[in-house]
């Protein structure tokens, strides 16, 4: 069967003089079958001209042919959630959750600890780093740089959707689009975990994922209204390339079974 991947991004230019430039609105991406193409297609166009964030000046679908015998299929992590009262100890749970995944990585012997404790004091640093970036911070915990090839863009997990997934949506589901984008993440060479809050200031869930621990929701991460948000890809050097790495999060095709 022949499969179609369609991605739409959205912006609008804002500032003045000097100052101007473009603005994200809204983006999305599917991977489905040709007779979905057209349909997906309008769907997309309806999300980028319905945003909250207003019109767009600009907006992009790009649609690509893709084989069949190019597409991974992975299982959907298993997810969990942890409730909280406050946003303080959503974030608290999370980095709790990243540590020890983290330290989970650690050589039994002849490790040094204080490259440990280091990552730990360091890491809100590191998640707040990532506010304004579009895609994620890519961390290698065993040498505690940044590998990102361009460190204000961030590298973007694409080409990836669930797999069956006949329903158009024309607005964003943060969950079904953020369990599909973790699991291929999870399943990239070396990757040890990711720390995820969104930048959508009305939405407040978060999550921390690995292979290990599935996809754990935090359902309390940031305040309402803040815009804040961003990623982290934990990435171990020991394990495998960060070029493997990339290519995997930026080029496979992924189809994700959600159920
Ligand atoms: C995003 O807005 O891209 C991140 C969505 C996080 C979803 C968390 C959840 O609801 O499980």
């Amino acid at each position: 069967m022949d499969y179609y991947s369609l991605k739409m991004r959205a912006s609008q230019q804002v500032g003045e003089g000097d100052q101007k430039h473009e603005q994200h609105i809204s983006g999305a991406e599917r991977i489905v079958s040709r007779d979905a193409v057209e349909a997906v297609c309008s769907a997309m166009a309806h999300r980028a001209m319905t945003h909250s964030k207003g019109d767009p000046d600009f907006i992009n679908i790009k649609i690509e042919k893709v084989c069949e015998k190019d597409i991974q299929i992975l299982k959907a992590l298993p997810v969990t959630r942890i409730d909280v009262d406050t946003w303080q100890q959503g974030l608290d749970k999370a980095f709790e959750l990243i540590n020890e995944a983290v330290f989970s990585c650690h050589p039994r012997e002849g490790g040094d600890l204080s490259s440990l404790m280091n990552f730990a004091r360091k890491l809100p640093e590191l998640l707040q780093a990532t506010f304004p970036m579009r895609g994620a911070m890519l961390y290698d915990i065993a040498t505690g740089t940044r590998l990102e090839p361009d460190q204000q863009r961030g590298v973007r997990a694409t080409y990836m959707d669930a797999l069956h997934s006949s329903t158009v949506d024309s607005c964003k589901n943060h969950f079904n689009e953020a369990i599909v984008l973790a699991t291929k993440v999870a399943n990239a060479p070396g990757m040890v975990a990711e720390l995820c809050i969104s930048d959508d200031p009305n939405y407040i869930t978060g999550y921390v994922a690995s292979k290990e621990l599935g996809y754990v929701r935090i359902m309390k991460m940031k305040e309402m209204g803040d815009e804040n948000g961003g990623r982290i890809f934990l990435f171990d050097s020991r394990k495998a390339k960060a070029e493997d790495c990339i290519e995997f999060l930026q080029k496979k095709k992924v189809l994700v079974e959600t159920e």
